[in-house]
């Protein structure tokens, strides 16, 4: 009789200069961070931020660490309290640091220290524009992200805007790491679709890791 092989997709996709793609490297802390994600949520809230020219966004992020990342009217910008609560961020849980660090380690950036961890929460048809992450003191340091809930398809360019794009899906549980060139590129996510994590429900999150101050 045939044997039927399912071939799996390689664990590790080196898909850009400095970039790093880690399938389903944080599965098995999955619950762990969504119970972390609960927890954090009931400290600072995820909200809807408004950006600079007037418009809210459509997911819903909130931070934890030293720092975190807001918008409103005046602009972006790293502040270390949350203005919807004025109290400073939660602390970074100590194994959040302890798989961003090994991440980044696995994409070749030792001592990465990150002293952010924006969360974004995408409900369905939620989506991120093309942009570039510039608000950080330096850009020496690597983005790591982890994808938890529904798959997005996030969106990849170059250092310009006109740059030609590659897409590839995030699925639950895979960790991404951003630096050396691929640190200002252009990057987005497309819509979410509507759809039902088991683990999670009908949302995407996103963690991501920077060395902001
Ligand atoms: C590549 N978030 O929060 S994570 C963001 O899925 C952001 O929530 C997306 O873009 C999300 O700013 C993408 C992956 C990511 C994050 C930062 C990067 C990729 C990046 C910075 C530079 C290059
Ligand atoms: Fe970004």
């Amino acid at each position: 009789m045939t044997q039927l092989h399912l071939i799996p997709p390689p664990p590790r996709e080196a898909f850009a200069e400095g970039a790093l793609l880690l399938r389903g490297y944080a599965l098995d802390l999955a619950p762990t961070l969504l119970d972390d994600v609960t927890r954090l949520g009931a400290i600072s809230p995820p909200r809807q931020m408004s950006t600079p020219g007037g418009l809210q966004m459509s997911a819903s992020l909130t931070n934890c660490g030293a720092l975190g990342w807001t918008s409103d009217a005046s602009g972006y910008r790293y502040s270390p309290i949350d203005p919807m609560t004025g109290a400073p961020w939660p602390p970074i849980p100590a194994h959040w640091l302890d798989l961003a660090q090994r991440a980044a380690s696995e994409a070749g950036y030792t001592c990465f220290e990150p002293d952010v961890c924006l969360v974004n929460r995408y409900p369905p048809g939620s989506r991120l524009g093309m942009h570039q992450d510039k608000d950080e003191r330096s850009h020496d340091h690597p983005v790591v992200s982890v994808s938890l809930g529904i798959t997005a398809t996030f969106v990849f360019g170059g250092v310009r805007r006109r740059d030609a794009v590659q897409s590839l899906p995030l699925h639950h549980g895979d960790v991404a790491v951003w630096g050396g060139p691929s640190r200002l590129a252009y990057h987005g996510v497309r819509p979410i679709a509507t759809g039902h994590h088991p683990m999670v429900g009908p949302w995407r999150w996103c963690l991501t890791f920077r060395k902001a101050g």
